[in-house]
């Protein structure tokens, strides 16, 4: 089986466990008291994106994660398949805490959902193609096609939807959705000039760092600055309708 080599490799995927575990235990432990049902849906999202990453983190840190690629023309290299396991559930996770923030069209969710497993199943069949350095380079073009789509769907469908929001919700939407715009980007970029397109610009001990780094961000940074905001907090009429519900169920 192959194992992740000791040094920047391998301590990068042991700080990525352990950063993942502390953030889902940090928002567990913040979610306990949280009454508004709002609030609690953007918990138990959060929650799960933290802990998705936490067990794909552990797993390529034991090497579980990890498998060698026969590539046409550039040889071997190991691919963390757990990696898109990972963002396969997580992305879509992420886009859903934007979009129900802004209480978005079921339809403009579909679209970015939809965009957003085309973009990570299609890098993973680049990760995974044997056939050589162009087919790889190629799958990585087509998920990228479906990124730039994407980030138009956040920047004019979205953005539109959060401007009827009351300002505090079209606030913090505004930050979280620069947050995704500018890391997300970074991701293609690591790829392409990582191990997984051949060009190995960087080596894959920096490229598993770098992933690391942002990984974190884009989930423990995004989970702290969206459920540490007041914002997240249902409107006083739809508290009074929980409320009004609540005291249906128990008679
Ligand atoms: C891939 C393959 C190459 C082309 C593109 C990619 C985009 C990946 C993205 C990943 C985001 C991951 C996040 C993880 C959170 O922890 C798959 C690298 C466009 C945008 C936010």
């Amino acid at each position: 089986m192959a194992t992740p080599t000791p040094g920047l490799e391998a301590t990068a995927l042991w700080v990525g466990t352990a950063g993942m575990t502390l953030g889902t235990l940090y928002f567990l432990w913040r979610g306990r008291g949280v009454s508004d049902r709002k609030a609690q849906e953007f918990y138990i999202i959060t929650i799960f994106i933290t802990a998705i990453a936490a067990v794909s983190y552990f797993a390529m840190a034991t090497g579980y994660g990890l498998i060698e690629v026969n590539v046409a023309g550039l040889g071997t290299l190991d691919i963390y398949w757990a990696r898109y396991a990972d963002w396969l559930f997580t992305t879509p996770l992420l886009l859903l805490d934007l979009a129900l923030l802004v209480n978005a069209k079921r339809n403009t969710i579909y679209t970015l959902i939809g965009l957003d497993v085309l973009m990570i199943s299609t890098g993973l069949a680049g990760a995974l193609a044997t056939e050589g350095q162009l087919f790889r380079i190629f799958w990585w073009a087509i998920s990228t096609g479906a990124f730039v789509v994407l980030l138009y769907y956040l920047l004019r469908t979205l953005t539109r939807e959060a401007a009827t929001r009351d300002p505090e919700t079209a606030k913090l939407f505004g930050q979280l959705r620069n947050l995704v715009i500018v890391l997300w980007s970074l991701y293609p970029v690591v790829w392409l000039l990582g191990t997984e397109s051949g060009l190995a610009i960087i080596g894959l001990g920096v490229e598993t760092a770098a992933f690391a780094v942002l990984d974190l961000t884009a989930k423990v940074g995004f989970g702290l600055v969206l459920l540490r905001s007041r914002a997240i907090l249902g409107t006083d009429e739809g508290r009074e309708m929980d409320e009004a519900t609540e005291e249906a169920d128990l008679t």
